[in-house]
């Protein structure tokens, strides 16, 4: 008999059922004995009367996956209307071992330690699941809007040749003898292929040798880049992120939203237009609020994006706030500097509720540029960049992108306090597995 899922149920009232799923939780009272079996759609309960059936839950622990054969009844108390009477039950594995939390219970109770290390189950717990749901809707809205803009997906090495951010937190690897880095982004290679199809984007994970424990700094993070050619500057760069911003809270509102009344999520608010303000702009009104002098820092501080998030929120009601024109030495060595501002760039930060989510700005693109400013940071080598300079020589149109941290993002958006309660299986100083 074909299997069908707890959503399934209330269209077969009077049929006999197949269903299978895990034992999310048993009650054995004392005339009859509920077993609640949960399946990716839901929770169904199955009303077991008969001895020998009961028995035969007894010796069978939650989380144990069964399949249950029985007769669908309607009952107005139980989940979706309806439940499950005259069971035949036959469990698909041994006994289950017993895990230090219940998944049963409406919150997970364990420290976050705990959960980490028991991340294959706890991950079953609805709440958490609904996590990874929503997640996977904001990625989904990721690749539809950028697709509905005629960006191209594409996928790129993972191991590579060249730092590309900073030398400070790369992962080193020996490579048949040769050295090797884990890549620190796509940053190059959606350079090259805005050579070949204008717009690009890749949904993939990168990985930083962040050397000290944050609750916002991931070892291995998922990159979601995008790269445009023949842009005006980098406010064309700011539009279409914006645009990209809107399309990924669209698709968790249309894929996800079960999961966001689970977990009570505020969606977050953004303007039709997006909120930009310039970074000295920023350390001046800082400044002129606190009373700190920080007109010569080099880069926003947390506190000072948190600043800047709640001077969005009081002044323009937005969740979201674009900073631009960053100092140039602070940033990449490919960003574009700003030629109407020296010393500061074309490069931008978008701050969502007080916390960097995306970096992105115009790029450089003539292959002159990029040699002295290579050579100018100290790097005698430039073969490692062979093939990115090759692009450069060869006609590479004015072009700029940027890049969203998908666990910042999903942090923020559910209001979480460290990174790693967000992250499948999160990996940093200290955890490599699970
Ligand atoms: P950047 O290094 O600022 O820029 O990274 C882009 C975004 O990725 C997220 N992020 C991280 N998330 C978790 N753990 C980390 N260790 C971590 N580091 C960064 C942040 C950040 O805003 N190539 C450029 C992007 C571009 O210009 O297109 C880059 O990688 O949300």
């Amino acid at each position: 008999m074909q299997r069908i899922l707890s959503t399934q149920l209330s269209a077969h009232v009077g049929e006999t059922v197949h269903v299978a799923g895990w034992i999310h939780r048993r009650r054995l009272l004392k005339s009859v004995a509920f077993l609640i079996l949960r399946d990716a759609t839901g929770l169904t309960q199955v009303v077991v009367s008969e001895e020998t059936v009961r028995a035969q839950l007894e010796a069978l622990p939650e989380e144990t996956t069964v399949s249950v054969v029985g007769t669908v009844t309607a009952e107005r108390s139980a989940p979706g209307g309806v439940e499950i009477t005259s069971p035949v039950i036959e469990a698909l594995t041994d006994p289950a071992q017993p895990v230090p939390f219940d998944l049963y219970r409406p919150d997970l109770r364990a420290s976050l330690p705990t959960m980490l290390d028991h991340a294959p189950v706890a991950l079953r717990h609805p709440k958490l699941a609904a996590v990874h749901r929503i997640g996977a809707a904001a990625v989904g809205g990721f690749r539809a809007v950028l697709e509905a803009m005629s960006f191209v997906e594409i996928h790129t090495p993972k191991i590579v040749g060249a730092a590309t951010e900073s030398g400070a937190n790369v992962f080193r690897l020996d490579y048949f003898g040769r050295p090797a880095y884990l890549a620190q982004s796509p940053q190059l290679y959606k350079q090259i292929m805005v050579g070949v199809f204008e717009r690009v984007y890749e949904v993939g994970p990168v990985f930083r040798a962040e050397p000290s424990d944050t609750a916002r700094h991931l070892a291995s993070y998922t990159s979601l880049d995008a790269e445009m050619g023949f842009v005006e500057d980098h406010r064309d760069v700011i539009a279409a992120c914006h645009a990209t911003v809107a399309g990924m809270l669209a698709g968790i509102r249309a894929a996800a939203g079960p999961s966001l009344d689970l977990l009570d999520v505020t969606m977050p608010v953004l303007p039709e237009n997006p909120v930009v303000v310039h970074f000295s702009d920023v350390l001046e009104m800082i400044g002129k609020a606190t009373g700190e002098d920080i007109t010569d820092e080099p880069d926003l501080a947390p506190a000072h994006e948190r600043w800047i998030g709640g001077w969005a929120s009081r002044e323009h009601g937005s969740d979201f706030v674009f900073v631009e024109g960053y100092p140039t030495a602070h940033r990449a060595f490919y960003t574009h500097p700003d030629p109407a501002r020296p010393g500061h760039s074309r490069a931008f930060d978008l701050i969502f509720r007080g916390l960097e989510l995306v970096s992105g700005g115009q790029r450089m693109h003539r292959h002159d540029d990029y040699v002295r400013t290579l050579t100018a940071r100290g790097e005698s080598d430039l073969s490692a960049y062979s093939g990115y300079l090759d692009a450069m020589r060869s006609g590479m149109p004015p072009h700029g992108g940027f890049a969203f941290g998908l666990e910042r993002f999903m942090a923020r958006l559910l209001d979480v306090q460290n990174i790693r309660q967000v992250t499948l299986f999160p990996r940093d100083l200290h955890r490599l597995a699970p």
